[in-house]
């Protein structure tokens, strides 16, 4: 309540009157006192960022990488989120600077450096230096990244439909499938470590997008319009795939298994398969 009572003071200013204005030393230590604050306050947001247990804090978000492809991937957001920091750490410094250094103190304009030439042209030239060093990182990653080899060591063509996956290994004629979640066992999708893997993406209905949130890189699935990207996998593990792209009411059931395994193990998997698969087309003929 005491708000309500409080009232303004003459001229619709709530400050203290002229004559009782502090003194310059006590200015001074109010300034040092700010500036002690912001020192404080920084260093503990530091610390509590820097001591985070988590390493997905030094990754900003994103999950471990599992392929060559997506450690590049890695490096070109935790270099963006660098530069964007710092910039930002300028900004934020100045901001800052001025509200600690530099409050309203009377009605006086402070000198004006309107139109000042080389000021102007740190505004235009630091930034287009900025876009330009973003530019040529992202150029260039993505180029590596979207290479396909003339040869890869297996490839998998991905069908993908409402609302599961198809996986065709044409090197070996064997093609896996499965349910969407909750109705079966997902399609398992198997590859090899430390092999270059093509994926040709195609699909049967409306437009789904392959992901796996470990590779850091997802690609539509279009009908009528086939896509492909190569990765080279960095760990043997298993993932879950997605479709990222909202492709009809069971979308989000849309999964599959990613199985990656090492060359002798792939090697395995496929003989298996193609024994399986070829007997019971066998038996069924
Ligand atoms: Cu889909």
């Amino acid at each position: 309540m005491t708000l309500i009572h409080r009232q303004a003071a003459p001229g619709g200013r709530d400050r203290a009157p002229r004559g009782t204005a502090p003194s310059g030393t006590a200015k001074r230590s109010r300034r040092r006192a700010n500036a002690l604050r912001g020192g404080v306050l920084a260093v503990l947001l530091l610390c509590l960022a820097g001591c985070s247990p988590n390493d997905t804090f030094t990754r900003f978000g994103f999950p471990n990488p599992v392929t060559d492809q997506g450690k590049i991937t890695l490096s070109l957001w935790q270099g963006s989120w660098i530069a964007g920091l710092l910039v930002g750490a300028v900004v934020w410094g100045m901001i800052l600077w001025s509200v600690i250094f530099h409050r309203k103190r009377g009605d006086k304009l402070p000198p004006q450096v309107r139109y000042n030439m080389p000021i102007e042209i740190l505004y235009t030239v630091v930034p287009f230096v900025l876009i330009a060093v973003l530019f040529y990182y992202t150029a260039k990653d993505e180029n590596t990244i979207d290479n396909i080899p003339a040869h890869p060591a297996v490839v998998v063509n991905v069908t993908g439909f409402q609302w599961s996956w198809e996986f065709n290994y044409p090197q070996h004629g064997v093609t896996t499938d499965g349910y969407m979640w909750g109705q079966g066992p997902l399609p398992l999708l198997e590859i090899p470590e430390n092999e270059t893997v093509e994926f040709n993406l195609t699909s049967t209905d409306v437009i789904h997008s392959f992901w796996v949130p470990e590779f850091l890189f997802k690609r539509d699935v279009i009908p009528g319009h086939p896509n492909h990207f190569s990765i080279t996998a960095t760990q043997t593990g298993t993932f879950t795939g997605h479709c990222s792209e909202l492709c009809g009411l069971y979308h989000s059931r849309m999964l599959f298994t990613l199985k990656i395994v090492t060359p002798a193990q792939y090697n395995t998997w496929i003989a298996q398969q193609q024994a399986s698969q070829h007997s019971v087309s066998g038996s069924t003929q």
